[in-house]
């Protein structure tokens, strides 16, 4: 596949537990949402063709902070805090939601949200409340039924089958794929999808440099 980004360079560039710790709300961002253990941090290794890039655990609530990676500049991919895990102590549990929700709400640059589900426990309430937002907020959605490879050929189908026919509700754009970090299953979809969100960014870029361009081929001196 030939993508303009390669996503292979992503590295990281900080931690933050919240939005004013982040750096500048500029570029493009994609978001990674999910319930603990759903597979967000395997998902952007998987993606990022690297084995530690992000924090993974067979612990859930692993990643407590809002973790920022950039694909190159102006493109920034960021592993959000799993929401929905019972055993986490409430005030945790409190201060990651809002900052979950802050972060969500404020961040400007915010332009996709990929919200990862494990396939045989998809949809559950925070999730759609998670898709309802960002439709609502007008941002499109890409949401992986992860683990598929924990189901069978046949019923892996089905159930996408069966969840895109329910995302159709929401109304926005919401697309629904496959996804296995384990296999591989899913990948080529992601990074197409990350492409065109991205694609904006690259074209404001490429327009800048050109105008510079321009004015440098301006400032030299007729000759006369
Ligand atoms: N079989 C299988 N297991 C997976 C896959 N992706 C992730 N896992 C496992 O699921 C567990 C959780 O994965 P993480 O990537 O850490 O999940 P997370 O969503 O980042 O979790 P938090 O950071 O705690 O919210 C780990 O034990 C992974 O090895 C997959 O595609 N297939
Ligand atoms: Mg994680």
């Amino acid at each position: 596949m030939n993508s303009p980004l390669n996503y292979r360079q992503t590295h990281f560039i900080t931690s933050a537990p919240d939005i004013r710790h982040l750096p500048l709300d500029k570029g493009v961002e994609i978001a990674f949402a999910g319930r603990s253990n759903a597979g967000k941090s395997s998902a952007l290794n998987r993606l990022t063709d690297q084995k530690s890039l992000a924090r993974t655990s067979k612990t859930p609530g692993r990643t407590q902070l809002i973790n920022m990676f950039e694909v190159r500049t102006g493109c920034n991919l960021i592993d959000l805090p799993g929401y929905g895990y019972a055993q986490v102590p409430l005030e945790m549990k409190k201060k990651w939601q809002a900052a979950l929700g802050e972060y969500l709400q404020k961040r400007e640059c915010l332009q996709g949200l990929v919200v990862l589900m494990d396939i045989r426990h998809p949809m559950k309430d925070l999730d759609q409340q998670m898709i309802y937002w960002a439709v609502e907020s007008q941002l499109p959605v890409l949401v992986l039924l992860t683990k598929a490879d924990k189901l069978k050929s046949g019923a892996r189908k089905a159930q996408l089958l069966k969840i895109r026919e329910a995302a159709l509700a929401f109304g926005g754009d919401v697309e629904v794929e496959n996804f296995s970090a384990l296999k591989g299953i899913g990948v080529d979809q992601v990074r197409r999808k990350l492409d065109i969100w991205f694609a904006p960014e690259l074209a404001r870029q490429q327009a800048l440099l050109e105008a510079e361009h321009t004015e440098q081929d301006g400032l030299v001196p007729d000759a006369e």
